[in-house]
């Protein structure tokens, strides 16, 4: 499977994220609803850290495998490769991304978050394999978010840029993920969506199929 497919339906979580429900039911479930990549972000209050971290990494990474879909980590590069993790996500505050690929070698997935032209040109320099782009919508979800970038520069950047793999985060729901396709962007990648969904089987599955027909659609009229 491609970067790009790989990319449409990319949940995130970490195991602060699903309220009261256990976490690891919540990722099974969305990985048997169609998620097609999945990010360990742990973060922010409660976050585990430590061997307790890494005990759940595992975890986690045992489900994706099950599922055969990528697990990728989220800041922690030694954490990646202690796992042997199938990638690392990086933002711009976080290890230089050009380090991280050095640091991951060739044949494991670099992402990127990026907010403007410079900072996609610096994330190709340095051998992202994609970029992240947020938050197209208010969130809830990240304390440090930047204000609200619309997806504007999804479209300009998949103009210049048509085959980099980028993927819209922020605020990004059933209701309003059409136009980040349309913008150009692979998929959507989302916490809150799934992590607090009555029922995230249900709504991973919603999405797989929305987005899979937009698509397909959007393709066929490119
Ligand atoms: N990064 P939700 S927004 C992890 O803008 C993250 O780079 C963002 O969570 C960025 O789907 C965000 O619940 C949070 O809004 C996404």
């Amino acid at each position: 499977m491609s970067i790009k497919e790989q990319l449409k339906l990319y949940f995130i979580m970490g195991s602060n994220n699903t309220g009261a429900v256990e976490p690891l039911n919540v990722l099974e479930a969305a990985l048997q609803g169609g998620v097609t990549c999945f990010q360990l972000r742990e973060k922010g209050e409660g976050a585990l850290t430590g061997e307790a971290k890494r005990e759940f990494a595992q975890q986690c990474q045992q489900l994706c495998q099950r599922y055969n879909v990528p697990f990728i980590v989220n800041d922690d590069v030694e954490l990646a490769i202690a796992v042997d993790a199938d990638g690392v996500h990086v933002g711009q505050d976080d290890m230089e991304a050009g380090r991280v690929r050095e640091r991951l070698g060739s044949n494991k997935i670099l992402g990127v978050s990026t907010h403007t032209l410079e900072e996609v040109q610096q994330a190709l320099a340095a051998g992202a394999d994609y970029v992240g782009m947020g938050p197209v919508y208010a969130t809830i979800s990240k304390a440090d978010a930047k204000p609200v970038a619309g997806t504007g520069l999804i479209r300009k950047t998949t103009s210049l840029h048509p085959d980099l793999p980028i993927v819209g985060i922020g605020g990004i729901t059933l209701d309003n993920f059409e136009p980040v396709i349309q913008a150009g962007a692979s998929g959507v990648s989302l916490i809150s969506a799934i992590a607090s969904a009555d029922d995230p089987f249900a709504t991973a599955q919603k999405f797989a199929a929305a987005i899979g027909e937009i698509v397909q659609r959007e393709g066929a009229s490119s």
